[in-house]
C-alpha cells in the first residue's frame, strides 16, 4: 500500500502564518499515521511562485522577482521542521522540473484538442488569482468585490481557453461514482451543485504580464497561475513520465486544502487531468478557516498569528494537539489563548501526562524500575485491555476518514477509563497488602500507556518519542501493525521527566 498526501503550494507574496502551518501539520499527521500502518508514504509541500499577486509583492519591495521568490520560498521551507513536520519533497513552481512538466501538460491538453485561442473579457481578482462572473460579485463603493472580500478588476485580453464546459457531465458522473472523493460531505455537495449549475470554458493564459510559465510555442502568453500551480502535484512525481516508479506508486493522491480553494481542486484539476488522460485525485479534503479570538486573521487587523511565536510560547506538540483536538477537522476554528491552556491542561497535563508520571515514578520507586508480564489477569484487567482494542479500532476508522479530532477524543476518553482503573486498583494500597497484584496492575498500566502513546504519535511525535524512551522503546519496536500483539515479558523503565507542564495563563 502507498499513500500520497499534499498541501496546497503556498503563495510567496507574504510570510507563512498559522493557517499555512495548520494545513502542513494536518498532512504531516496523516503521513505519519499511514507510515505507522506500514504503508509507503510520500508527503509533498512547496511554494506557488508565479502570477500577478506574487509579482506585485516583489515590485512593492523593489526587488527582482526571482530574488524575491527565492527569499520568500525559504521562509516556508524553513518553517517545516519547526512545525515538527517530515516532508518527502518540497516543490517550487519556478524550478525547471516543474516548468517543463506544466508545459508538457499544456501540450497534452492541446494535442487532445482541449485548448483554443479566443478573448477573455470579465472580472479578475489578483488577490484570489481567480476569474469571477458578475453574478458572483457584490457591488460596493469600491467596485465589485469577490465572495472572499477581494477586490476585482475588469480585464480584456487575448487568452487561451480550456474546454471546461465539455467536462460537466463527466465530472458529475465521476462524483456520482466516487461519493467520498471530496470530504467533508457538505463540501462534496457544494462541489456537485456548483458543477450542476453549469461550467463555462476557463481562461488559462494571460498576456498582460510576464511572470509565469511560457505557453509552449507562444511568445505573448504565460500560463494562468492556477493551471501552473495545480500541476505541481504531478510534476513532483516526474510527470510526464507516468511509467516511472513514483508516479505509478503514488498517483492518484490525496489533497488537503483550505475551503477557499476547493473549486480549483475539485472542479478544474480533475477536469484538466481527465482531459490529459490522467486519473483524477483520489481525495480532496477541504478543511475550515481559523480566526483569531473571534476575528478574521488579516494583516490590516494586525492579528496575524506567527507560528514561531506560539510554538515558542506554548510548545510544539501542545500547539499541534490543540489545533487538531479542539476543532473537528473540516470545521472553522477560533484560536484563543484560554482555549489552548484549557485543552492542554485537561488532556495532555492531567489526563495523560500525570498518568505516565505517576505510574512510571511509582514503578521506579516500588517495583525495581520494571514490570513483568502477569501469569494471570483479573476481570478488571481484561476489561481495560478489551476496551483498548475497541478504542484502537475506532481510532483506525476515524483516522482513515480524516477525523483527527474524533480519533483523539476517543483516546482521551479511554485514558479517563485508565485513570479510573488506577484509582480503583490503588497500587499504593496493594503495596501493603498484595505485592503480586500490585505488580500485575503496574504491568497492565504500562502496557496500555505504551499502546496509547503509539496512537498519539502522528499528532505529537516529539513528546511521544520522549515518552517511549521512558520504556526503552522506539518506533522501531512498535507500530500500528504490531500493537495488538505487543505483550513483552519485561518492560524496564527510565526515570520520567515532566513532558506536559501545565500552562498558567
Ligand atoms: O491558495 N485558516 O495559496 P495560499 C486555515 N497558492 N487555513 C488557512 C488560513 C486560515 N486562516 N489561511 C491560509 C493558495 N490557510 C494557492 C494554492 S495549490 C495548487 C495553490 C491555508 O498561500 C489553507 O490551506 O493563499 C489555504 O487553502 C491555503 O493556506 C492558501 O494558501
Amino acid at each position: 500500500m502507498s499513500f500520497y498526501i499534499t498541501t496546497p503550494i503556498y503563495y510567496v507574496n507574504d510570510l507563512p502564518h498559522i493557517g499555512h502551518a495548520y494545513t502542513t501539520i494536518a498532512c504531516d499527521i496523516f503521513s505519519r499515521f499511514h507510515k505507522l500502518k506500514g504503508e509507503e508514504t510520500f508527503f509533498l509541500t512547496g511554494t506557488d511562485e508565479h502570477g500577478q499577486k506574487v509579482e506585485k509583492a516583489s515590485l512593492a519591495q523593489n526587488k527582482d522577482t526571482q530574488i524575491f521568490v527565492d527569499e520568500m520560498s525559504k521562509n516556508f521551507r524553513d518553517l517545516i521542521p519547526y512545525l515538527g513536520c517530515e516532508i518527502d519533497d518540497f516543490i517550487r513552481t519556478t524550478e525547471n522540473r516543474h516548468k517543463s512538466a506544466a508545459q508538457d501538460l499544456w501540450n497534452k491538453l492541446k494535442d487532445n484538442n482541449q485548448i483554443y485561442l479566443s478573448n477573455y473579457e470579465g472580472w479578475y481578482s489578483i488577490r484570489d488569482e481567480a476569474f469571477y462572473l458578475e453574478s458572483e460579485l457584490t457591488k460596493t463603493e469600491n467596485g465589485f468585490v469577490a465572495p472572499s472580500g477581494a477586490p476585482t478588476e475588469w480585464v480584456k485580453e487575448e487568452s487561451y481557453f480550456f474546454k471546461l464546459s465539455e467536462w460537466e457531465d463527466k465530472l458529475i458522473k465521476f462524483y456520482e461514482i466516487n461519493k467520498e472523493a471530496v470530504l467533508p460531505k457538505s463540501r462534496y455537495n457544494e462541489v456537485v451543485s456548483f458543477i450542476k449549475g453549469g461550467l463555462k470554458d476557463l481562461s488559462i493564459s494571460r498576456t498582460t504580464f510576464k511572470w509565469g510559465i511560457n505557453v509552449p510555442q507562444e511568445d505573448n502568453h504565460v500560463m494562468y497561475v492556477w493551471i501552473d500551480a495545480l500541476c505541481n502535484y504531478i510534476s513532483a512525481l516526474n510527470y510526464p513520465d507516468t511509467k516511472n516508479d513514483s508516479f505509478k506508486k503514488f498517483w492518484p493522491g490525496v489533497h488537503i486544502v483550505g475551503k477557499d480553494i476547493l473549486r480549483f481542486h475539485a472542479v478544474y484539476w480533475p477536469a484538466f487531468l481527465m482531459a490529459a488522460d490522467i486519473e483524477p485525485p483520489k481525495k480532496i479534503f477541504a478543511h475550515g478557516w481559523w480566526t483569531n479570538e473571534g476575528q478574521k486573521i488579516s494583516k490590516s487587523l494586525g492579528n496575524v498569528i506567527n507560528p514561531y511565536e506560539i510554538i515558542d510560547q506554548y510548545g510544539l506538540d501542545q500547539i499541534r494537539f490543540f489545533l487538531f483536538r479542539e476543532v473537528p477537522f473540516g470545521n472553522d476554528g477560533d484560536f484563543s489563548k484560554d482555549a489552548i491552556a484549557q485543552r492542554v491542561n485537561a488532556d495532555l497535563s492531567n489526563n495523560y501526562g500525570n498518568l505516565i508520571q505517576r505510574i512510571a515514578s511509582f514503578i521506579i520507586k516500588n517495583a525495581n524500575s520494571q514490570v513483568a508480564k502477569p501469569e494471570k489477569l483479573e476481570a478488571s484487567d481484561d476489561r481495560l485491555l478489551k476496551s483498548f482494542d475497541e478504542t484502537f479500532e475506532n481510532y483506525l476508522n476515524h483516522m482513515n476518514n480524516f477525523q483527527i479530532d474524533r480519533a483523539l477524543k476517543n483516546i482521551f476518553e479511554y485514558l479517563s477509563e485508565v485513570n479510573a482503573y488506577v484509582d480503583n486498583q490503588a497500587p499504593w494500597s496493594l503495596k501493603k497488602t498484595d505485592i503480586k497484584r500490585m505488580q500485575n496492575v503496574l504491568y497492565v498500566l504500562t502496557l496500555i500507556t505504551i499502546k496509547c502513546s503509539i496512537l498519539l504519535h502522528p499528532v505529537i511525535p516529539n513528546s511521544i518519542n520522549k515518552i517511549l524512551n521512558i520504556y526503552n522503546l522506539s518506533l522501531k519496536d512498535l507500530n500500528l501493525k504490531k500493537i495488538k500483539d505487543f505483550n513483552p515479558k519485561i518492560i524496564k523503565l527510565n526515570q520520567p521527566k515532566p513532558i506536559f507542564p501545565r500552562i498558567e495563563l
